[in-house]
Order: structure tokens, then C-alpha cells, then sequence
């Protein structure tokens, strides 16, 4: 740790913030007498310019959380109790080596371990290296991480042909922005700075959103379109396109596939009546948004993930990503369609995770259906051992009663590696103690800039505190597994990641070096100035063309063209079940928690701050309720608690819940995935969280 400084010494180092989050900020911390006094954004760094969100700049209480886990535990009550006892590392890893042996070496094998891990860091190293590795050389089984971005990753894929799009820093010079299914102000904050500078030079900005987000609010119009429909919309939107003939027929022409097939399609099926049934917009707005959108250049699209939580999801996205063609926005740096930038991106993640160790025949586990794996529902042998890691399922996780159900068995042996005592940690047999991002090196990419990061250790450890890399070297040790895969130090495996040790060195990092980013803290990819990907085709699809027309979906058994794919649960596709569960309910993300991260952050809430519910005025007084009430909201599912706000931010019909809270930080009255389902997505099987139809009533 050559970055740590003798005591009595103040140092700036070089961090980067490890959240899920596509800003990957820049950061800089000021350390004294061995002790991080402050945090920053860097000033100089393109994307961050000098700015952290208001969640991040309170890190430090995250780092010197008088609640931080210190020490292993093992526990001592009944599951879910949070009783344990401290234990000595060596006792805590023995153990785990013990019970892993044994599960691997029993009638069912290694598959019967599960490792369960999301994006508490979004660090190469800490995220997606030792662990990957630790895990398949064990032969556990595999993880499909979907809970939170496939269905639009899938779905972008199968038209653009991978996961790149408009460069962000180009939005400044944009004339007309969407925000689709995006609450930029809060999710992609640096990004909106930018978008506020296009606004400032004339470019209006508009946000498609049920309910109206901060970044709705903000915006120049607001579009509440009904949850789940925005495929027709887009549909919609093509049909202007091509009625008025505003379509670039040129670029359609050289650069598209299947441009005929979706013309008839658009022209027969959703018509402005026909889409203004489908998703509750007025025909005038339908036929003023394509005007404008195809008349006003350069215009780009901010697609995010809330919009593709629903079963349709994977094809609106698809659908939604043909329309920058059908304009040739693509012609323009500041336009096209910007969904996550991590196709630019060339590291060598299979060196660094070791796939060729898994043993073949593996079976994958959707991380949507814990609730299912635990309950024993899917093909393969039992889950007998749960490794949890960067992850807080039992708060974050669909179908939360049958989740802690699982989490209760007897029989499972849960192993939690936590910074926090979050409600996962409550169900562990054995409770390890994380590092956060100032006490650990790290590699950092983005979803939404184009540099490379890295993040130099501030502190030592805490306490005793371990990176999760560290863990996996133990127990690879334990479990006599091959020194050379895991005696690698994390400054290595970076090395690794970057094609250092490679014969060739992808275009895009030459000359990003460890060294290079342990001297200068980022380094942009090496990418054209003027990244107009697709001006001239390009698309990485299997034939080079922006495919309207897709063959591999057929193949899939999917409609080939775009198309709309209803919700599994709303008015108009369930009318049944609305009669009784009439309310469509969305828990977005609430702007000062990180999913489930920083709602134990004091200085994050109010004194005494709840969980709220907004709802319409009219769905307030059918209830006979009004601001402050306590509901209870519920589905077949399960059910929780929150405090009424009558809001306008939300129409008849819909109800908004913000925030993954902690069921120990609001009294046990629980949190929004108690009501939400397991059901898959359309592509990329992602979770529908915003699938979702409840009730609500006066506690
Ligand atoms: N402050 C903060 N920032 C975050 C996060 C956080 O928890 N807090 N989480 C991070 C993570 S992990 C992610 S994935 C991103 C998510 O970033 P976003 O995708 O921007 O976040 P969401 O709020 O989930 O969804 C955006 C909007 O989609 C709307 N929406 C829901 N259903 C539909 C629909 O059917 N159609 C349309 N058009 N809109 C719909 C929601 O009402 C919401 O306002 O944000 C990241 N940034
Ligand atoms: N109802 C509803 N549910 C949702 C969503 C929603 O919008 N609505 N959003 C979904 C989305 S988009 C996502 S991405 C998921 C997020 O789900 P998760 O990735 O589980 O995100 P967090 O809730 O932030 O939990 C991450 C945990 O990792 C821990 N952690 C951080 N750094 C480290 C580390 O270095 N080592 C270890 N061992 N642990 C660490 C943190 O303390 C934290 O408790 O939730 C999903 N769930
Ligand atoms: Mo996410």
C-alpha cells in the first residue's frame, strides 16, 4: 500500500466511488494522522467535475458507521434473529471450508452451493475476480446476475448489436433529450448537468414516466404514460414517422434491416388511436412528440433500467432503440440512443473470472428466483450453502416473505460477507466483516462515462475488516486449490483485467496501464473524438445493419419484428385480478439511498423519517384517506406498511413507494419487495419489480 502515509501527514488520494451507479465517480480523499477527514469529487476529472451526489459525500459516515461489522460472528439465536457471538477469523473460515467440503463431497456436490453477489462494489477486482474464480473451481452453481439491467441489455443488443450507444459527454450539444423511463436527476446525476448545459443552449428536454420524478418535474414536459406500454408508444411514434414521411430514408436504406416489414407493421397496428388506448396518452402529445422528435437535430435518447421491470421489457427496450435509425439521429454525436456504456469496454473479464474452470454441465440459478431456489423449485440438486456478498437479498430481492422463508431453513448454511448489519445479515450462520472502498484497492469501468479508475486505498482496514478478495484467497487455501489462481494480488489481477500480460492489447486501453491509472487516478478509453458510432452502419448485429428485422428472436420464438408486449399484472392485462388489486405500484429507487445502501445513514434521513406512499388524490378519497395515514399495501404476495402522502405526482390508478428500505429501519413493517414477484422478464429473464398490482388500506 505504497499510497498510505506516515501518521501526522495530511495525503489526497485518489478513490473512485465503487456504487452502482453509472457516474463511477472520481473521487478525492483527504487523509490525516491515518484517518479520512474528507471526500470529494475530482475537480479534474471530465465526468465528475468536481461533484458527488448528496448520498456519496456523506461516505465517510458510512466508513466510520459506529454499526460497521468489526469482527466475524456466528450466530447464536434462531435465523433472522441477529443473535451471534464474535469469532476469530481462523475459526470462521475453518468453518466454512468444513461445511463447503462437506456439501461439495455429499450426495447432491458443489452444485448444491450457491454464491449470491450484486453490485455492492461495481470494482473488477472486489465485484468479479477471486470470487468467480473461487466459485467455479469449487464447481458451485452458477449465478445469473439479472436483477437489475438484462432485459435492456438483451433487448438494446438484439437491434443495436451490443451495449454501445451516445457517447454521454455528447449531450451538451444535443437539441432534443428524451429521458425514457429515466429519472436522470436522481439516477445518472452528471449526466444531467450536462443535459441542463443543452438545455441552456435551446435543446428542450422531455421525460416518458408514469409518475412525475424529480426529473420529471424538471423537465420542459412530462409525459405520464401508462406502466409498462412503451413499446406502443414508440410504435406509435414510428407510425408519424413514416405516415408524414419524416423518416431518414437514406439511412434506412443503407443501414437498416427489415425497414419494410416495420413500416407496414407501425402503419397497421398503432395508429396515434390505437396507442393512445393502449398507454393513456393524448393523440395531439403522440403526434407532437414524433414531430418534434424527428424534426429537432441532433436528438438523443437517456434509456435507463425502470422502465424495462416489466414482463415486455427486453422488447420495449429493443423497440425503443430502433427509433434513433428511423430519424438517422445516429448521423450526429449528440444523438441516437444512450443506454449504458459498458460495450466500449474491452477488458479481459474471461482472465479474470476463469469461466474455463467451470465444470461442464453446470446449472445457472436466475438470482430473480432465490425465492425459488431456496424453496427447491428448480431443476438440479437442493441449495444446502448460500454465500452472500455484495448483495443484501433479503431486502433488495422479489418476493420477499419466500426469500426469508428460505433464508430460515435449518438445513442452509449462510455465510454473509457484510459491511453493515443489514436484514441478510440477520439470517447468517456465519457473518464476516467487509472492507468498504476506502480500505481496499480496486479497478473501476463505468455505464456511463468512458474512463478507466483506479481506486487507491485511503485507510488500512478497519477493525478487522477483510476485501472480499481477501476471503476468497483464504478459503482457496483452506480448500487446497491451485496457489497460482489465487495467491494473485488484486494489483495483478487489474493488470489482468487490463490485457497487460496480453499479446494484443485491445485499441481501446493502449496505454491504460496500472501504473498510468495508480499515477493519474483515470484514463479515458482510446475512442475516436467524434464517436458518431453508427453514422455510417456499423452495428455489431450479425448483419452489420440496425435490425427492425431480427433473426436470432425468431430463432428464440419471439416475434422478429418490434413489437408490444403487454405487463403481466395491470388494468388492461389483468382485469381480474385489478378488481381486486387495482393499484399498479412502483418502488424506484428513493435519490438519497443507493438501493438498499445508506438507509442507515442518519444524516440521509430526517429525524424520524418513514416510508411513504404517494397516491392520487381520487385513490386517496375512494379510500378515505389523507396525508399521514398509515396503509397497509398488499397482494396476494405479502403485504407492508408506509405513511400516506396525496400526491399529484401520480394519476388514478398508480402508486409510488420510493426506496429500498431495511425492514429494521422502519419498525418491521417491511419493504416494497414483499409485494413484488419472481416473474422473468420477456429477454434476458431481468426482474419485473414494477409488474406489480396491489391494494391499499388504512392501518
Ligand atoms: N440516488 C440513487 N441513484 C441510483 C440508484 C439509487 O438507488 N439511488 N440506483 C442505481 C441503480 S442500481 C440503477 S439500476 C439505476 C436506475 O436508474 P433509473 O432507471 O433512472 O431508475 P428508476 O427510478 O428505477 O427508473 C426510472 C424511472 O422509470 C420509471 N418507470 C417505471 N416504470 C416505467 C414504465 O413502464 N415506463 C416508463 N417510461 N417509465 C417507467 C420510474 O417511475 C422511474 O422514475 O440508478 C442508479 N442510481
Ligand atoms: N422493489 C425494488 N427492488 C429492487 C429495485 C427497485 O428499484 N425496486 N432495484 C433493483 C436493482 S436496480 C438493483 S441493482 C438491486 C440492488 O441490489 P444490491 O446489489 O444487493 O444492492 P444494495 O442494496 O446496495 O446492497 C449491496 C450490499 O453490498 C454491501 N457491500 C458494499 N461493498 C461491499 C464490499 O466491498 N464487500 C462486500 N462483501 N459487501 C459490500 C453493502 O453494504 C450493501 O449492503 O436491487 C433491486 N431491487
Ligand atoms: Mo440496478
Amino acid at each position: 500500500m505504497s499510497s498510505l502515509v506516515a501518521l501526522n501527514e495530511t495525503s489526497q488520494i485518489r478513490a473512485v466511488c465503487p456504487h452502482d451507479c453509472p457516474d463511477t465517480c472520481a473521487m478525492q480523499i483527504t487523509v490525516a494522522d491515518g484517518r479520512a477527514v474528507k471526500i470529494a469529487g475530482d475537480r479534474e476529472h471530465p465526468f465528475t467535475q468536481g461533484f458527488l451526489c448528496h448520498k456519496v459525500s456523506r461516505y465517510l459516515d458510512r466508513v466510520y458507521h459506529p454499526e460497521r461489522l468489526t469482527v466475524p460472528l456466528k450466530r447464536t439465536g434462531p435465523k433472522g434473529s441477529g443473535e451471534f457471538t464474535p469469532v476469530s477469523w481462523e475459526a470462521a473460515l475453518d468453518e466454512i471450508a468444513v461445511r463447503f467440503r462437506a456439501v461439495a463431497d455429499g450426495p447432491h456436490g458443489p452444485q448444491s452451493i450457491l454464491p449470491y453477489s450484486y453490485a455492492g462494489t461495481m470494482g473488477k477486482i472486489q465485484n468479479e475476480s477471486l470470487d468467480r474464480r473461487f466459485f467455479h473451481r469449487l464447481g458451485a452453481s452458477l449465478l445469473d446476475r439479472t436483477i437489475c439491467a438484462t432485459a435492456g441489455g438483451e433487448g438494446f443488443t438484439y437491434t443495436i448489436g451490443s451495449r454501445r450507444g451516445t457517447d454521454p459527454e455528447a449531450f451538451n450539444d444535443s437539441r432534443y433529450i428524451i429521458n425514457w423511463g429515466s429519472n436522470t436527476a436522481v439516477t445518472n446525476m452528471h449526466l444531467w448537468v450536462r443535459m441542463l448545459k443543452a438545455r441552456k443552449r435551446g435543446a428542450k428536454i422531455v421525460t416518458i414516466d408514469p409518475y412525475k420524478s424529480l426529473t420529471a418535474a424538471r423537465s420542459d414536459w412530462h409525459l405520464p404514460i401508462r406502466v409498462g406500454t412503451d413499446a406502443a408508444l414508440a410504435l406509435g411514434l414510428m407510425h408519424v414517422i413514416f405516415r408524414d414521411e419524416l423518416h431518414d430514408r437514406d439511412y434506412l436504406e443503407h443501414y437498416c434491416l427489415g425497414t419494410d416489414e416495420l413500416r407496414d407493421r407501425v402503419l397497421r397496428e398503432y395508429s396515434p388511436e390505437q396507442v393512445s388506448a393502449i398507454t393513456g396518452l393524448k393523440v395531439a402529445d403522440i403526434e407532437q412528440l414524433a414531430r418534434e422528435y424527428a424534426t429537432t437535430s441532433p436528438a438523443a435518447i437517456r434509456i435507463n433500467y425502470g422502465m424495462q421491470r416489466h414482463y415486455g421489457g427486453g422488447m420495449a427496450v429493443r423497440t425503443i432503440a430502433c427509433l434513433p435509425a428511423t430519424v438517422g439521429a445516429w448521423r450526429h454525436r449528440a444523438g441516437g440512443i444512450l443506454l449504458s456504456t459498458s460495450g466500449y469496454y474491452p477488458l479481459n473479464t474471461q482472465a479474470l473470472q476463469r469461466p474455463d474452470l467451470i465444470p461442464p454441465g453446470t446449472r445457472t440459478i436466475n438470482m430473480v428466483q432465490l425465492a425459488e431456489a431456496l424453496a427447491g423449485e428448480l431443476p438440479g440438486p437442493p441449495v444446502l450453502a448460500l454465500y452472500v456478498y455484495n448483495s443484501n437479498p433479503a431486502a433488495v430481492a422479489p418476493d420477499q416473505n419466500r426469500v426469508l422463508q428460505g433464508l430460515r431453513r435449518d438445513d442452509l448454511f449462510t455465510v454473509v460477507h457484510e459491511q453493515f448489519p443489514t436484514d441478510t445479515v440477520d439470517y447468517a450462520d456465519i457473518v464476516l466483516p467487509a472492507t468498504t472502498q476506502l480500505e481496499h484497492f480496486d479497478l473501476h469501468t463505468s455505464y456511463g462515462h468512458h474512463y478507466v479508475l483506479a481506486n487507491q486505498p485511503a485507510i488500512p482496514p478497519l477493525a478487522e475488516a477483510r476485501p472480499n478478495t481477501e476471503v476468497f484467497r483464504q478459503l482457496a487455501a483452506r480448500l487446497g486449490f491451485e496457489p497460482e489462481l489465487f495467491q494473485v494480488s488484486d494489483e495483478d489481477l487489474a493488470r489482468v483485467a487490463l490485457c497487460e500480460n496480453d499479446r494484443h492489447v485491445p485499441e481501446a486501453l493502449r496505454g491504460i496501464t496500472l501504473e498510468r491509472l495508480k499515477a493519474e487516478g483515470s484514463a479515458k478509453l482510446n475512442l475516436p473524438r467524434e464517436l458518431t458510432p453508427y453514422a455510417h452502419g456499423n452495428f455489431a448485429t450479425p448483419s452489420g445493419k440496425c435490425e427492425f428485422y431480427c433473426e436470432r428472436l425468431k430463432k428464440m420464438g419471439f416475434d422478429p419484428l418490434p413489437t408490444y408486449l403487454p405487463p403481466k399484472e395491470s388494468r388492461q392485462s389483468k382485469p381480474e385480478l385489478a378488481t381486486k388489486y387495482p393499484l399498479q405500484l412502483l418502488s424506484p429507487p428513493r435519490p438519497q439511498f443507493l438501493n438498499s445502501s445508506f438507509v442507515n445513514i442518519p444524516a440521509l434521513r430526517s429525524p424520524g423519517e418513514v416510508p411513504v406512499l404517494l397516491i392520487s388524490a381520487v385513490d386517496a378519497e375512494s379510500r378515505s384517506l389523507k396525508d399521514g395515514d398509515g396503509v397497509r399495501i398488499f397482494n396476494d404476495r405479502g403485504a407492508f406498511e408506509a405513511i400516506v402522502v396525496v400526491s399529484d405526482t401520480v394519476h388514478e390508478g398508480l402508486v409510488v413507494a420510493e426506496g429500498i428500505w431495511w425492514h429494521k429501519m422502519t419498525g418491521g413493517k417491511g419493504n416494497a419487495n414483499l409485494t413484488t414477484s419472481t416473474a422473468l422478464t420477456d429477454l434476458g429473464g431481468g426482474a419485473t419489480f414494477f409488474d406489480n398490482l396491489v391494494e391499499v388500506a388504512k392501518v
